[in-house]
Parts: structure tokens; sequence; C-alpha cells
């Protein structure tokens, strides 16, 4: 599994009501190019924050909130599991791209390898918690764990496309999305 097949997997199984909060990035620069929507937050700049910024959204929120977080943001903010868990928003799931890398900069390599992030997250009450190495493994992941709080470690390849656009209106997204997510009229 690379980048590219993890987030089309999740992109193609999530309902369409779902809100999606994409980390710094890559991750968040692809999801931006080939998905963009209303329903769709990006966090480009605060990295480590975008678990924290689901966490709001869900706690605010009914519908359910796909935190697509990186190996090294969440490892630079690892106190959210603990938040996370203590809160217990059942309508938040939180997927970890690991690339085991700051991909996004020059491939410098984290620490995500030397530490089960699935446990931490279990240790810190997420009702599931496991790490997948396939697209229909993480498919069927997304699915299992709606209803509660869920975290999935995606493990994917390092490396992929980096010539994505930026998400640069940063505001006019800000502002679609808080529209969206309160059902008023775009
Ligand atoms: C506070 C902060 N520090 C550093 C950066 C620069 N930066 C942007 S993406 C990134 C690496 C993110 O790594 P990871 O979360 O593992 O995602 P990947 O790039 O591997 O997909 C860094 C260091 C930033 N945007 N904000
Ligand atoms: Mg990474």
């Amino acid at each position: 599994m690379n980048r590219e097949s993890a987030i089309a997997a999740i992109m193609d199984v999530i309902d369409k009501d779902d809100i999606v909060v994409a980390t710094t990035g890559l991750i968040s620069r692809e999801i931006f190019e080939k998905f963009d929507s209303a329903r769709n937050f990006y966090n480009p700049g605060a990295m480590g924050l975008v678990s924290s910024i689901g966490l709001g959204i869900a706690l605010g929120s009914d519908r359910r909130v796909i935190v697509i977080d990186g190996d090294s943001s969440l490892l630079m903010n690892l106190g959210t599991l603990v938040t996370i868990g203590k809160c217990q928003p059942r309508n938040l799931l939180h997927i970890v791209i690991d690339n085991e890398s700051y991909g996004s900069c020059s491939e410098e390599e984290s620490m995500s390898g030397s530490v089960s992030l699935s446990k931490l997250a279990a240790t810190a009450n997420y009702a599931s918690s496991l790490t997948v190495f396939d697209e229909s493994s993480l498919k069927h992941a997304i699915l299992e764990s709606e209803g509660r709080l869920g975290f999935i470690v995606t493990k994917i390849t390092l490396g992929g496309r980096r010539d994505f656009s930026r998400p640069l209106d940063l505001v006019s997204i800000k502002d679609r999305f808080t529209r969206h997510l309160k059902g008023w009229p775009s």
C-alpha cells in the first residue's frame, strides 16, 4: 500500500456525509487535489494538531469525523491520544498514514517504527485500535469501527507523487467548511 492507494481506499469507503480533517503536508495536498469538497478541512500549517481539531469538530457535531493524520505529526502531539480517549467521541475515527518518515520533508526517518501506535491508542482507551497493511483491511477496519472511537494505523511504503497543488486560500476553505457543517447554503 502507498499513500495514493491508502487515501483512495479511505475516500472510497467513507460515507458521503462524513467530515474529513487532513494533516499537514502531502496528505492534505493529495486530498485537496483529488478529493476536494466542502466537507474537507485541511490543516496545512499546524503540524500535529489535526486530531485535536477533529476532536473539537466531533464533539460539536453528530457527523462522523475522519481524521487523517501522519505518523510524525501524531508523535509531535502524542498527548492528543489521552485527551481523545478521555472524551470518547463515538463519531471520531483517527487514521494514521504511517510511512515511518517525515515524508513531506526530505523523508527523514520518524520514530513510529520503534513503537506500536495502535497499542498506545488502545492504552489511551480508544474503543477499537489496529494496524493494517493493505487496502481491503483498511476499508474493512473503517466500516467495522463505525459507532465507536476508532484508531487505524495504516502502514504504507515511502515515496510517491510530490507535485500536488497546495490549499492556499485557507480562509475561504474554512468558511466553506463551516457553512457545510452548519448546513447553510454555500
Ligand atoms: C509545527 C510544524 N513543524 C514543522 C512543519 C513542517 N512539516 C510539514 S509536513 C512535515 C512532516 C509530516 O510528517 P508526517 O506527519 O509523518 O506526514 P508525511 O509527510 O510523512 O505524510 C513537517 C515537518 C510544520 N508544518 N509545522
Ligand atoms: Mg510520515
